[in-house]
């Protein structure tokens, strides 16, 4: 039993973006990689016990092999469970980097992968976690469709979604909908959200939800990232924090 759990939750960290279709070297881009780095340090100095990557940890799946195996290896050395899903930019699409690279090979890494939606648990943490691999970004993939019960027998739930918030009364012709009525139903503890990069907390009276924004870039309240705290009987306490080194 885990009476409070703190986690940290970032998305959209867009490894080897190029800007307007700049060409990479083979090294990919320098600069995302030391901005997720510095996400990383930043996020660990609070002492969480579990990492969420929402979706987007790389620009598109024509990544580098240098970068791709540098992401591997930076998130192998996260000394906690790291839990992730792809985004739309890292999608289940043919050539994905997720069918060419076993993040699930990775010790302490579960990758989220399942079309219809899979449930995994974090046993020492009393934690089960569901998220759902897009494989395509478009207004029929729900990132939070067929969300199940609550799992018997664990302290904590919560959930994983990358895509587009729509608010109460919001249209629903867009790509990858993450409805609020949705959220307001859901059982879960915390649902970790991806894509806006301007984080935002989600919830009528109290938060339920957020997007961490991106720590790879300034738009919104900078680059972001979430602490998420957990605890009996009260609703999720989330603080948006910003990464300041590097960014000076
Ligand atoms: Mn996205």
């Amino acid at each position: 039993m885990t009476d409070r759990l703190r986690i940290a939750h970032c998305a959209d960290i867009h490894l080897d973006a190029s800007g307007y279709g700049q060409a990479l070297g083979a090294e990919g881009s320098e600069f995302h990689r030391t901005a997720f780095a510095h996400a990383i340090e930043a996020m660990l100095a609070h002492d969480p016990q579990l990492f969420l990557l929402a979706g987007d940890l790389f620009d598109s799946n024509r990544a580098t092999p240098a970068t791709i195996e540098w992401a591997m290896a930076t998130l192998a050395a996260i000394p906690i469970p790291v839990l992730m899903i792809p985004g739309n930019h890292d999608c289940l699409e043919t050539g994905s980097i997720y069918h060419r690279y076993d993040f699930n090979s990775l010790p302490n890494v579960q990758c989220l992968l399942a079309h219809e939606g899979e449930t995994v648990t974090v046993p020492h943490l009393d934690l089960a976690c569901w998220g759902r691999g897009m494989v395509e970004h478009n207004r029929l993939y729900a990132p939070l469709g067929g969300l199940p019960p609550r799992p018997t027998g664990v302290r904590w739930y919560i959930a994983m979604g990358h895509g587009l918030f729509v608010p109460h009364g919001g249209d629903t012709d867009r790509s990858s909908p993450i409805h609020a009525r949705e959220i307001d139903a859901s059982p879960c503890d915390y649902i970790a959200l991806g894509h806006h990069h301007a984080a935002m907390e989600i919830g009528e009276d109290r938060t339920l939800a957020a997007f961490a924004g991106s720590p790879t870039d300034k738009v919104g309240r900078g680059p972001t990232y979430i602490i998420c705290d957990l605890g009996e009987d009260a609703p999720p306490a989330v603080v948006v924090h910003k990464v300041e080194k590097g960014w000076a």
